[in-house]
């Protein structure tokens, strides 16, 4: 009987599956509404809010260091995929190139089509964060967010924008899409942050 309740899961693969996940395969898409198609010469990260204004064009972001890293995804309709392999700029290169204003604490991730999601600069300025253009050696999809997404792997996937266009630096935290929607305003997949009471 006792056993039945110290029983481990079947094999959390040494703690990196958070609670409440299942390990997929796959690779599903989840986006609310229509892809964004679009090239990647349309491609612009416009700097905005408390921040020298800029603009990241395709060809600025390609200049910037290109690195490679492999990550656990998270998403919190329950899937997690381990391995998934990206390619981009990371956000610590592109935030050197950034001149923030005083007061600065939180980040808006705003995408073509009008998704947001919000971040505290903690949890976006961090060295395993990338703005992908490459998923697993190869041109990443429309569907999966390319030309260009986030990648935030400490955190739910909904926090991964994609077809990112505009981040916003902001004096507080405002919730984005998802946040106004019920989601947590984390979304710590191993503290189980999933909707806004957890
Ligand atoms: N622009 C945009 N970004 C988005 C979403 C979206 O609907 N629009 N969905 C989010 C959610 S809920 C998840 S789980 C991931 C899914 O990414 P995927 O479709 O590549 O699996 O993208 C996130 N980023
Ligand atoms: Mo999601």
């Amino acid at each position: 009987m006792l056993g039945k309740f110290f029983k481990k899961p079947a094999d959390d693969l040494g703690g990196r599956i958070p609670p409440g996940q299942t390990l997929t395969t796959r690779f599903p898409v989840l986006t609310y509404g229509p892809a964004q198609h679009y090239r990647p010469e349309e491609v612009v990260v416009r700097i905005t809010g408390l921040a020298e204004p800029q603009t990241f064009t395709w060809a600025d972001l390609l200049a910037l260091p290109q690195t490679t890293l492999t990550h656990d995804i998270h998403c919190v309709t329950h899937w997690s995929k381990l391995d998934t392999t990206w390619t981009g700029v990371r956000v610590t290169d592109l935030m050197e190139r950034v001149q923030l204003q005083p007061g600065a604490t939180h980040v808006m991730q705003r995408s073509v089509g009008g998704y947001t999601t919000n971040l505290a600069l903690a949890d976006f300025v961090r060295s395993e964060n990338l703005l992908a253009h490459t998923f697993a050696g190869e041109p990443l999809d429309a569907e999966h967010g390319g030309p260009l997404r986030l990648v935030v792997p400490h955190l739910y996937f909904w926090k991964s924008a994609k077809w990112l266009t505009e981040l916003e630096f902001m004096p507080e935290d405002r919730p984005g899409f998802w946040e106004r929607n019920g989601y947590h305003g984390r979304g710590d997949p191993f503290k189980e942050q999933r909707y806004d009471d957890d």
